[in-house]
C-alpha cells in the first residue's frame, strides 16, 4: 500500500492529448473574468468536439490563429496567437444563438452550444460590490445560516424573532457579531471542525500511518501539525498564505483548543532556511514524497491543495520549452505524457533535496540528495536542477516556489473557492461569478489575505444569504 502511490508518479493523458495544453491557461489570461475560469479552466469541449476535432467555436477560432504559419503549430506558436485570434471572433456568433462570443463568455454559457444562452436574472443582476447586494438578500435566512455554518447550532425561535425585528443595518452588526463569536467556536476551529474539514483534502490522513495522538499501526508523521498550521493561517488576523510560505510551526493545547507558534516541534525535522509551511511538513515528506527520487506527486499535491491545479485534469499547465528532460527514466516524454510533464516536471524539481521515508534523515531537506541516495536511478538523475517553474515563472528553489505560489492569484482564489463550497454548498455558477471575484479580489487586496475579513465579505453575498 505503501508502495502504490509511486505507480502515479506518470500522469499520462488518455483522452485530451491532442487539445494544446496551454490553451486554458491562455484563454484564463485573455478573459480573466469570465466564469469558466472562476476557480478552475475551460474544459477541452469548450472548443473542441473531441479533439482534434472542433466544434463551432473552435472551427471560428482556427481560421484566425496564426494564418499561414505552417501546421502542426508549436504550443509556443499556438500560445502567441490564441489571444488575437480570441478578440478576432469576440464580434461574431459561432452557435448562431443570437448572442455574440464575447458575450457568451463574459456570461458563462457555452458559445458553440446553441441551446446554452444568457438567462436574464430580472433586473436582479448581482453587482461588482460584495457588501450591497441585497436584491433576494434574506437577512433570517442567513442569519440561520450563519449560526448553522460557524457555530454548528439552529437559532432558537424566540432569537431568530428578536433578529427579525431589527432594523437592517443592525441585522448587519448582529450576523458580524455572531461570525466573529462562532469562529471561535470549537465546532469551527477546533479538532475535527470546519477548518479541518477544509484541510482533509490537502493533508490526506491515513489513520494506521499517524504518529502521536491517535496514534496508528504504522506510526510515519504527525499531521495534526499539518491541521494546527492550516487552523492557525485561517484564524483571527492571521495572513492564509503562511499554510504555504510559515518558517514556524504550530502546536495546538486542547481545552479549550488554542494553536501556539513554535520554532521547532520534536515531530518536524526540515531547518527554518528550507522550510515552507505545509508544503515540508515531515508529513508532507513521508507520505507524498515517499520513495521517489524525483517527488512529482508531492508537487502535483502542492499544486492541487493550495492553488486549486489539478494537472491530471490538464488543469494550470504552462509548458516549458525543453521539459520534460525525463532525468529519471520514467518514459514521461512520450507523447501522451509530455503535454502534462512540460509542467509537471519542473514543478517537482524544487523538491529533489527533501528526503522522504530513508532512516535517519527521513523528512529533511538534504543537500545532494539525488546524488547521495539515487544515483543508480539513471546515467543524468544527478543532473536534475533545484530551480524549476511555477505558472511559468523561474523559481530557483522550493521556499521561492512557496512564495510565488502563495502570492498568486491562483492561491487567492483557491482559498476562497473552499470556503464558497463549504458555506454556499457549490463551486461559484456562471450567476454569482461576479460577487465570487469581487470576493477573491477583495481577500487578495484590501484584506491581505485574512480569511476571518473575507467571511464578512461572504457571508453578505446574495450567493449565501438568498434562499
Ligand atoms: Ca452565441
Ligand atoms: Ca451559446
Amino acid at each position: 500500500m505503501l508502495r502504490r502511490i509511486m505507480f502515479l508518479a506518470a500522469v499520462c493523458l488518455s483522452g485530451g492529448a491532442l487539445a494544446k495544453p496551454p490553451a486554458g491557461g491562455v484563454f484564463c489570461a485573455t478573459y480573466p473574468s469570465a466564469p469558466t475560469c472562476t476557480g478552475q479552466q475551460p474544459s477541452c469541449t469548450y472548443c473542441h468536439v473531441a479533439p482534434p476535432q472542433r466544434n463551432a467555436f473552435g472551427s471560428a477560432l482556427e481560421a484566425f490563429l496564426a494564418p499561414g504559419v505552417p501546421r502542426p503549430l508549436s504550443d509556443s506558436e499556438y500560445a502567441a496567437a490564441l489571444p488575437a485570434a480570441l478578440i478576432a471572433v469576440e464580434g461574431t456568433d459561432a452557435d448562431g444563438d443570437g448572442f455574440s462570443n464575447l458575450e457568451e463568455i463574459l456570461r458563462g454559457t457555452l458559445p458553440a452550444d446553441a441551446s446554452s444562452v444568457p438567462v436574464d436574472t430580472g433586473g436582479c443582476a448581482a453587482g461588482g460590490n460584495p457588501q450591497y447586494d441585497v436584491c433576494r438578500y434574506d437577512f433570517r435566512f442567513a442569519y440561520r445560516r450563519v449560526l448553522l455554518d460557524f457555530c454548528g447550532q439552529s437559532p432558537p425561535y424566540a432569537q431568530l424573532q428578536s433578529f427579525a425585528a431589527l432594523r437592517d443595518d443592525a441585522k448587519r452588526e448582529r450576523l458580524d457579531a455572531e461570525l466573529d463569536r462562532c469562529t471561535a467556536s470549537e465546532f469551527w476551529r477546533g479538532k475535527n471542525g470546519q477548518l479541518w474539514k477544509l484541510a482533509h483534502p490537502k493533508i490526506r490522513p491515513v489513520g494506521s500511518l499517524k504518529e502521536g495522538e491517535d496514534r496508528g499501526a504504522i506510526p510515519l508523521g504527525d499531521y495534526y501539525d499539518d491541521y494546527a498550521l492550516y487552523t492557525y493561517a485561517q484564524i483571527d488576523d492571521h495572513d492564509a498564505r503562511e499554510v504555504m510560505t510559515a518558517k514556524y510551526f504550530v502546536r495546538r493545547e486542547t481545552q479549550p483548543t488554542r494553536y501556539i507558534v513554535e520554532t521547532s516541534l520534536p515531530t518536524q525535522s526540515v531547518d527554518a532556511l528550507h522550510r515552507a509551511g505545509n508544503l515540508t511538513s515531515a508529513w508532507s515528506l513521508v507520505y507524498f514524497v515517499m520513495f521517489t527520487a524525483l517527488p512529482r506527486n508531492a508537487a502535483s499535491q502542492s499544486y492541487r491543495a493550495y492553488l486549486g491545479l489539478d494537472i491530471a485534469k490538464q488543469q494550470g499547465l504552462y509548458s516549458i520549452p525543453g521539459e520534460p528532460r525525463d532525468y529519471d527514466a520514467k518514459g514521461v516524454q512520450a507523447p501522451a505524457c509530455a503535454a502534462c510533464h512540460a509542467t509537471l516536471d519542473p514543478l517537482s524539481y524544487p523538491f529533489r533535496n527533501y528526503q522522504g521515508i530513508a532512516g535517519a534523515t527521513s523528512a529533511q531537506y538534504v543537500p545532494n540528495r539525488l546524488e547521495k541516495y539515487f544515483s543508480d536511478v539513471s546515467p543524468i538523475i544527478t543532473q536534475t536542477p533545484e530551480a524549476g517553474y511555477l505558472l511559468g515563472q523561474p523559481v530557483s528553489n522550493l521556499v521561492e516556489w512557496a512564495q510565488v505560489g502563495a502570492n498568486s492569484d491562483a492561491f487567492a482564489i483557491a482559498a476562497v473557492t473552499d470556503y464558497w463550497k463549504l458555506l454556499v454548498g457549490h463551486p461559484p455558477t456562471a450567476e454569482e461569478n461576479a460577487e465570487f471575484v469581487a470576493t477573491w479580489q477583495r481577500f487578495k487586496g484590501t484584506h491581505q489575505y485574512r480569511v476571518q475579513r473575507m467571511l464578512h465579505d461572504l457571508i453578505r453575498t446574495e450567493a449565501y444569504g438568498a434562499p
